[in-house]
């Protein structure tokens, strides 16, 4: 770990009691934390925006049931290959499977990805959770 900074800087009274409010609501032990880690949040939001290399998780909730839906989701995933790092299914219940597509990629494509698995028709939700590779943040 680098050596630690202390620094000093002016917020107004309101946006203090609103931090701190933040940092209660958040369960951190202490302030200093919860503002690293608002940084390192801004810091994979612009590396995001840049388009620079991601880490994403795709969930997909969907009827197994629905025509040729497991061949479209496998189409897409074979299509995406070099992206994706590893694939969990999960089978619900009778009919319902959830699976889990984590991928490794540029974030636009990640974000295309998420959004085409998410269109076939049975495909009942569909989440997309992005982070980053970690380069940013050392
Ligand atoms: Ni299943």
């Amino acid at each position: 770990m680098s050596d630690l900074v202390r620094l000093s800087f002016s917020i107004e009274q309101p946006l203090v009691d609103k931090l701190e409010q933040l940092v209660a609501r958040s369960d951190y032990d202490n302030r200093s934390e919860f503002i690293r880690d608002m940084i390192r949040a801004k810091i994979v939001e612009h590396a995001w925006e840049a388009d620079e290399e991601a880490i994403g998780t795709i969930t997909l909730v969907y009827n197994h049931h629905s025509r040729l839906l497991n061949e479209k989701l496998t189409d897409l995933q074979h299509d995406y290959h070099q992206m994706i790092l590893a694939t969990t299914h999960v089978h619900l219940d009778a009919h319902l499977c959830a699976e889990m597509i984590m991928v490794r990629g540029h974030a636009s494509d990640i974000r295309q990805l998420a959004n085409l698995l998410q269109q076939p028709k049975g495909v009942l939700h569909a989440t997309l959770s992005m982070t980053s590779t970690g380069k940013q943040l050392l």
